[in-house]
């Protein structure tokens, strides 16, 4: 297992941007570790709506945020989509230099629908990705996108996508919300799932 450097100024951002899923990244055991692990821990089915069962608190998580087979966000009929291409952030951790991607964000009558692509992963580690509220050049995207602005900091009040590299270091997932981010989710944000304040890259939707 790695572990990354910590400053005390991601560390605070850490607590106020993504405190909850580094209590998930600390309950993965194994997260990001052997591929035995990995393979042992991976989600039987990846789930657009992981609330569904789940009444809060830790539990929810360790759910899997999207679904790879789940139609794209570049080809919801109807949808208005904007795409934006990944920009390497200088707190990705190391190894992260050759990340590579695209993320897609539709929006239309069943919502919102995200997509994330990215090349140059470590193959077998789990990433995490999130709306944000700000662009990258803003703090590297700042705090999380809210539907509720200071509600629940978790979907369904939030956007997460979650997923796994392949052995070719590629990896992509698509997640669904019923509600539309109309103009309030301006950036993407992808990190590792074990160290969520080492953010590896960052999209800007422009409207
Ligand atoms: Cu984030």
């Amino acid at each position: 297992m790695s572990t990354y450097p910590r400053t005390g100024r991601a560390f605070a951002r850490l607590v106020t941007c993504c405190a909850a899923v580094t209590v998930a990244a600390a309950l993965l055991s194994g997260c990001g570790g052997d591929s035995s692990d990995s393979a042992s821990q991976k989600p039987a089915a990846a789930s657009a709506s992981p609330s569904k069962s789940m009444s809060g608190g830790m539990s929810d998580m360790n759910m899997s945020y999207g679904d790879p087979k789940a139609t794209p966000a570049n080809k919801v009929p109807g949808a208005d989509v904007v795409k934006g291409a990944f920009k390497l952030l200088d707190t990705r951790p190391p190894g992260m230099d050759d990340v590579k991607g695209t993320a897609w964000l539709a929006q239309g009558s069943k919502g919102t629908t995200v997509t994330v692509s990215l090349t140059g992963l470590k193959p077998g580690h789990h990433y995490m990705a999130h709306l944000h509220a700000q662009h990258c050049s803003a703090d590297n995207g700042g705090e999380h996108f809210q539907f509720t602005k200071g509600g629940a900091a978790k979907p369904p009040n939030e956007v997460w996508l979650t997923f796994t590299a392949d052995k070719s270091g590629m990896g992509m997932t698509t997640v669904n919300n019923a509600k539309k981010t109309g103009k309030g989710a301006v950036a993407l944000v992808v990190h590792p799932m074990e160290a969520m304040d080492n953010r590896i890259a960052c999209v800007d939707f422009d409207f």
